[in-house]
């Protein structure tokens, strides 16, 4: 595979994968389709080898420029997509035609061309977890756990992993995918809950907690799921779900209480505020199929330092996220949030 088709490369997971391949994949070269939405941003790629990664501002949901793209690649990974779930229930519209008509452009791309195709998926699709099954750490999320997806972002999103089941069963395409919990690192967008509490503080404002703060996500780091989907994509088994994960639960008041630590802040230097609709408690992933069959296994184990140097990360790039940051928390104060 010398030639990749990277959509979404200039969002926040999609741009650490196409930094990923440039720096560990001699000899591969990256398209990237974006349509550089409010979350795209063409300046993430910047400073990579013009000779190794290419731009192409353009939608999936467009056929013209997909099928052009897809003819001339050796695989498609699927990273676009609208992906706040506060933002989907504002207006579902756009997940709709992005996640849905997108990824079904792209998979009746891939075969007409017979081209390879890896979707990258949530463990929303799954639902969610009590909070009180955070007691029993075998209860997780595996590739035999229903979808009973709860928001109109988690439902596009199972919507489209439905999609390509049925595109590998009926029509071969070569395809896999793979269902990744909660990401951190740097590039991730101001709304999301650990970018947004680090720019609240380093522009004098309080963080934020939906709730209660109970709820419990999964944290990995961004650079943990790049190197998984490169394995999945290069020796991953067509047809197969992986899912993705690096046993790092921690309930939201916790990971913003070590925000705060580690930012020196009072631990009660936050705001509760309202919660979000249909709210998720708990998500949890079992990755024994990913570790036993593939060999990966996570490389940041420590979530405190990865979380330190990600704060460094915003603190050293505030002209990437300061001219958004007052619209993104306009559109917060809206919502009560
Ligand atoms: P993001 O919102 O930061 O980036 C999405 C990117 O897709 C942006 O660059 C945007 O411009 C582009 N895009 C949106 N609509 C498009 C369209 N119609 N055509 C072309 N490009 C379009 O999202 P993210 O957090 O980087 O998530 C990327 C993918 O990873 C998504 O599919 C998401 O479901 C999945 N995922 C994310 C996480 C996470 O924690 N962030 C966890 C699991 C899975
Ligand atoms: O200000 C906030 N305060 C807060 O308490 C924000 C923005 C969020 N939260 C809570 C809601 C969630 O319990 O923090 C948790 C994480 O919220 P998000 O960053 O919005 O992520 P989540 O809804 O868990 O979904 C994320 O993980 C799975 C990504 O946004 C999805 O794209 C991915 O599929």
């Amino acid at each position: 595979m010398k030639n990749l088709l990277v959509t979404g490369g200039a969002g926040f997971v999609g741009v650490n994968f196409v930094r990923y391949v440039v720096a560990n994949q001699p000899g591969v070269h990256v398209t990237v389709l974006d349509k550089l939405t409010y979350a795209g941003n063409r300046i993430n790629l910047a400073g990579l080898p013009a000779d190794r990664v290419k731009l192409v501002v353009g939608d999936i949901a467009d056929p013209v420029v997909v099928n052009r793209l897809v003819a001339e690649t050796d695989a498609v990974i699927n990273y676009a997509a609208e992906s706040h779930n506060d933002r989907s229930l504002r207006n579902p519209a756009p997940f709709m035609q992005t996640n849905i008509g997108g990824t079904y452009t792209l998979l009746e791309a891939c075969r007409k061309f017979d081209v390879r195709y890896h979707q990258i998926s949530t463990d929303e699709v799954y639902g969610d977890l009590p909070i009180s099954s955070a007691q029993q750490p075998e209860e997780k999320f595996t590739t035999q756990s229903r979808y009973q997806p709860s928001s109109p972002y988690s439902a596009t999103k199972a919507s489209a992993d439905l999609l390509v089941g049925a595109w590998v069963r009926s029509f071969g395409v070569r395809a896999t995918i793979s269902n990744c919990s909660n990401n951190y690192g740097p590039y991730q967008y101001s709304e999301k809950f650990i970018p947004r509490q680090i720019t609240n503080i380093l522009s004098g404002r309080r963080p934020k907690l939906y709730g209660a703060g109970a709820n419990i996500r999964d944290w990995i780091h961004v650079d943990d799921h790049s190197r998984a989907v490169w394995e999945i994509l290069t020796r991953g088994k067509i047809g197969e779900t992986y899912l993705i994960g690096a046993n790092g639960e921690h309930s939201n008041r916790e990971v913003l209480a070590l925000i705060l630590k580690l930012m020196g802040q009072p631990a009660d230097a936050f705001d509760f505020v309202k919660d979000r609709p249909g709210h998720d408690a708990r998500y949890a992933i079992d990755a024994s199929k990913l570790q036993q069959t593939l060999g990966w296994q996570p490389q940041v184990t420590d979530f405190e330092a990865g979380l330190e140097r990600t704060i460094r990360w915003y603190q050293d790039h505030e002209v990437w996220w300061r001219d958004s940051k007052a619209t993104v928390e306009a559109g917060y104060r809206e919502n009560g949030q």
